[in-house]
């Protein structure tokens, strides 16, 4: 019998635990599962369809996973802080709970949410700022049984009505505004607009946090602190399949529109958990801090249920990495004595820009282990990362996974597997990843590159897409039937360790964020100006990837005008989807690269997007090759 919640310890039990989860998974994940908290055990372990996409972890088991974040502990870990909150504004109060206030917390938003109608299986729509609340709501659903979408609180109303049209969801939990750094924004007020579109909804929850007054729906709208008044300090936790939904989370790929990647209970719980000990190897008295917002799948694995899952105290941060300075990341380490800090590539670059000074006056003693997820970590933030932040003593994580995974795939697990700047390094145990070429032959050895695909299912691989599994599917089994396709690509260096080069389909990663350019051209296209557009990534120094537009006019725009016709597209992009999607670039140009049967030829604009147009390769296929020097001549 293993040991209560072991965690791997050196290179050879991690070889060790790799080889059985690789030999008999069945019994490696039975072992991995026991110690925790079953109103009901398993009747088999696995039951997998890797062709049609179907995959059942622990099924016939029954549980709650906010029985095992917090009731679990409470016996053991009662008075440990559970969950640190610091503010947007260093001046104004932090807040912390321990588990047995977490857990109360939970209990009474868990009976708000009953006394307004939400039922096991109905899905709950939560758009909030980065405030304990936020984290209380998404734990309160879990524990009735309903399924959280959690949307990010930088999404626009239009992307907000999709998301609660797609899942159907009865509630939405919001709040009054939201600080971030020195603006504030009125978000009650974007959930209205979003609501006029979703007949769904019959009730709002909303948080009072700025003091803001809004706007109250009769019949549909109530305070949370006013329903908080009456309700009891306990609720019994909901009994549920381990295959029940647990939440939605909406993603972008290649096409359409974002989808909602859908992970169930069981199999995330035991994944969330196993991988967040593992990698990060917090122990009793760690003070844990993920930047990411819980708007993200990081957020809500390693800010939220990984951490809570392992019994550990997590910190969730309302600011951003500049306000009031560049040196915010740096003093919320120091004044919360934070010893594993997980943040993203596109902060540390944001960063790295900035007087080294910003970091140098932090003693930063308390770390002692780094991580970076959302994106490549480029070699020079590694080594900034490493030497300044981590004083050469703290081992980098660099962890790659994604919103599918549900949680970390490969990667180092701190200071006892390699870790080497730019590359994340060996697949979990659990996790048997391989390089395809083109036609869906797997390279073998060392030293290779191909399309990364797993070959195996996980307990925290992607269920289906909400309401729709044919898309399931298609995106990610039906390209190489028997593998779970990653959509990245991916080299294998001579030890073995994994580098990810990046995406291989239409999918941009911006600051660490997905978007498909298919997504983004829809968005500009509605602009009344538009004809049509094409967008593409190109390499920016801090976001990683850029977005750049290339856009055809309905009428010829003269200069002066063009000026205005841009801000007008990007005003388009940002109520269709939000400010993250805001184009960096646009060229207004009069025709498109296309080939003669009409298909676009992306890799052209890439190039001219990147400088690069010395090698544009062969261009004989085109419709008119007059349009490449016309790009090029206005390119940005
Ligand atoms: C967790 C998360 C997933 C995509 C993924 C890949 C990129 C994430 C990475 C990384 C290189 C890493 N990605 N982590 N690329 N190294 N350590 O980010 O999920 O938002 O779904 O994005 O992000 O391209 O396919 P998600």
């Amino acid at each position: 019998m293993p040991a209560q919640h072991a965690r791997i310890q050196s290179i050879e039990e991690y070889e060790e635990a790799y080889r059985r989860s690789t030999e008999n998974p069945e019994q490696f994940w039975a072992d991995i599962a026991e110690p925790f908290s079953w109103r009901r055990k398993w009747d088999t372990i696995l039951e997998s369809d890797m062709v049609e996409g179907h995959n059942k972890w622990f099924k016939g088991a029954k549980l709650n996973i906010t029985e095992n974040c917090l009731d679990r502990h409470l016996a053991t870990r009662g008075n440990k802080l559970a969950l640190i909150w610091e503010p947007n504004d260093p001046k104004t109060r932090q807040i912390r709970y321990t588990y047995r206030e977490l857990h109360q917390e939970v209990c009474k938003f868990a009976n708000v949410l009953q006394n307004n109608g939400v039922e096991k299986g109905d899905r709950v729509c939560i758009y909030m700022p980065m405030i304990p609340q936020l984290a209380i709501a998404v734990l309160a659903c879990a524990r009735v049984g309903a399924v959280h979408s959690v949307i990010f609180a930088g999404f626009s109303a239009n992307a907000i009505s999709d998301r609660v049209n797609d899942a159907q969801a009865s509630v939405v939990l919001t709040s009054d505004g939201l600080n971030r750094g020195d603006k504030q924004i009125p978000v009650k007020r974007v959930v209205d607009d979003a609501l006029h579109h979703c007949p769904s909804v019959r009730r709002v929850i909303v948080t009072e946090h700025l003091g803001w007054p809004v706007n109250m729906v009769e019949g549909r709208d109530v305070w949370l602190h006013e329903e908080l008044e009456e309700v009891e300090k306990t609720s019994p936790a909901e009994e549920m399949d381990a295959e029940d939904l647990l939440f939605i989370l909406y993603t972008s790929g290649s096409t359409g529109k974002p989808k909602g990647v859908v992970h169930t209970q069981a199999g995330y719980m035991v994944w969330a958990d196993y991988t967040f000990r593992n990698v990060f190897q917090v122990n009793e008295n760690d003070v844990y801090w993920c930047t990411a917002d819980i708007g993200w799948v990081t957020g809500h694995t390693y800010l939220l249920y990984g951490p809570l899952l392992s019994g550990a105290t997590t910190l969730m941060f309302e600011g951003i990495p500049t306000y009031p300075s560049a040196g915010r990341f740096w003093e919320v380490i120091d004044k919360h004595s934070v010893s594993v800090f997980y943040t993203a590539p596109t902060a540390i670059r944001s960063l790295m820009a900035t007087p080294l000074d910003n970091v140098l006056s932090y003693s930063l003693d308390s770390l002692r282990v780094l991580g970076s997820v959302g994106e490549p970590i480029n070699e020079e933030a590694w080594h900034w990362y490493y030497t300044h932040v981590g004083k050469e003593r703290c081992p980098v994580v660099d962890t790659w996974w994604q919103t599918e995974t549900g949680g970390i795939m490969i990667s180092a697990l701190a200071g006892i597997t390699p870790s080497k700047p730019a590359r994340a390094g060996l697949p979990l145990p659990g996790v048997q990843p391989v390089l395809l070429s083109q036609e869906g032959k797997e390279i073998e050895g060392n030293d290779e590159e191909g399309y990364l695909a797993i070959k195996y299912p996980w307990p925290g691989i992607i269920r289906t897409t909400y309401g729709d599994h044919e898309r399931c599917r298609q995106t990610y089994f039906a390209p190489y039937p028997g593998y779970y396709f990653t959509g990245d690509g991916a080299r294998r260096d001579e030890e073995g360790l994994y580098r990810i080069i990046g995406r291989v389909d239409d999918v941009i990663n911006v600051s660490g964020h997905r978007f498909g350019t298919a997504e983004i051209e829809n968005a500009i296209n509605q602009n009344s100006h538009v004809v049509e557009s094409a967008v593409v990534g190109y390499p920016h120094d801090v976001k990683g990837q850029g977005i750049y537009a290339y856009v055809i006019c309905r009428e010829k725009i003269s200069k002066e005008e063009a000026i205005y016709v841009e801000a007008s597209i990007i005003e388009t992009v940002v109520a269709e989807i939000g400010k993250i999607a805001r184009p960096d670039k646009i060229q207004l140009v009069t025709g498109l690269p296309k080939t003669r049967s009409g298909k676009i030829m992306r890799r052209i604009l890439r190039k001219v997007a990147e400088g690069d147009t010395s090698n544009l390769g062969d261009t004989t296929t085109l419709l008119d090759p007059n349009v490449v020097d016309e790009i090029i001549e206005g390119k940005k």
